[in-house]
């Protein structure tokens, strides 16, 4: 049996989208594409989730990835070479990532949105009551636009700083994780027709040489997939084998096999519920079964998720 396709559900407008789409280029990778709605209802996606409400999700036959921080390691897995970690430690790369992405997220969406404008009301809406949980509206957000802005150009500061010495990435020669993470959060504030102002502001003259490498990187071999499909498709896999684990027991009370809810502890705290089947120092990894596609692994990161016993 030939190894189940690579699948994202995805938008085209989606920063970490953006990211695994990058990823996907670098590692020169064929995939199928679903795009999905901008927000809720998703009901061809939920199957496959089980409610985990964020994008992108990664599909390899019957296993979902949810979240960038488990779907980068994934590719690395299955695709080792070209590697997303060169120069550094792969949980050193994404543990940087990580604190990057927490800390500018929000700052982010403000010089955004004070470039940008308001977006459409029922986004707003769904952003604050369902994702965020602060209206990113631009009257909301302009009060902080000073301090956003500042937290956001002490990170690229320290980004041109490490390029200064004339190497072409981060880690050296080759793209890797590490610019991923830095670049799609610079992509999604200089979207559209704000380049020239973000950068100006932000003073990101010195980057730009990076940014165009890290853009030409491309996304890889996409091709248009159907949600019904993708459907089809973890129907007729079953989950790759996973050594049943819990080598957190003094955190988690719970063995393989019990029935645990997984909940993002930042944005979009919906609770996903399954059988655990694993949890280490860097994954969760639980079990769903669904009328429509059978049995199921989900595949979560340990940083910024907790787990508890249903
Ligand atoms: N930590 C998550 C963050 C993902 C995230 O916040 N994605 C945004 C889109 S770029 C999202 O889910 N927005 C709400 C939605 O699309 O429903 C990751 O690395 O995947």
């Amino acid at each position: 049996m030939s190894a189940p396709q690579i699948v994202l559900h995805h938008y085209a407008f989606s920063p970490y989208a953006e990211k695994v789409r990058l990823a996907l280029g670098l590692k020169g990778l064929h995939w199928g594409s679903v795009d999905i709605a901008m927000m809720p209802p998703r009901p061809l996606l939920d199957p496959l989730t089980g409610g985990y409400r964020r994008v992108p999700v990664l599909q390899v036959g019957a296993d979902i990835y949810c979240d960038t921080h488990a779907i980068l390691p994934a590719l690395e897995r299955l695709h080792p070479e070209p590697s997303l970690y060169p120069g550094l430690a792969p949980a050193l790369a994404e543990g940087l990532s990580f604190g990057l992405e927490r800390d500018l997220w929000l700052a982010a969406i403000g010089v955004t949105v004070h470039f940008a404008g308001d977006l459409p009301a029922p986004f707003l809406r769904d952003r604050k009551d369902d994702y965020l949980y602060v209206d990113i509206g631009h009257a909301a957000m302009e009060p902080d636009f000073p301090r956003n802005a500042q937290r956001v150009a002490a990170w690229t500061g320290w980004l041109a700083e490490a390029l200064s010495d004339g190497r072409r990435f981060i880690g050296g020669d080759r793209a890797g994780a590490v610019d991923l993470a830095h670049y799609h959060l610079l992509w999604l504030m200089r979207g559209g027709e704000r380049a020239g102002a973000v950068d100006g502001l932000l003073g990101l003259s010195p980057l730009q040489g990076w940014i165009e490498r890290v853009a030409s990187l491309g996304h890889g071999r996409p091709v248009p997939m159907s949600a019904e499909a993708a459907l089809d498709a973890a129907r007729d896999a079953e989950p790759a084998p996973v050594e049943p684990v819990n080598a957190v027991p003094a955190l988690i009370a719970a063995a393989p096999g019990d029935t645990v809810t997984v909940t993002p502890d930042d944005f979009a705290r919906v609770p996903v519920e399954g059988r655990l089947v694993a949890v280490d120092a860097g994954r969760i990894v639980i079990r769903r079964d669904e009328a429509r596609v059978g049995a199921l692994h989900l595949h979560f990161p340990r940083a910024g998720f907790t787990i508890a016993k249903g």
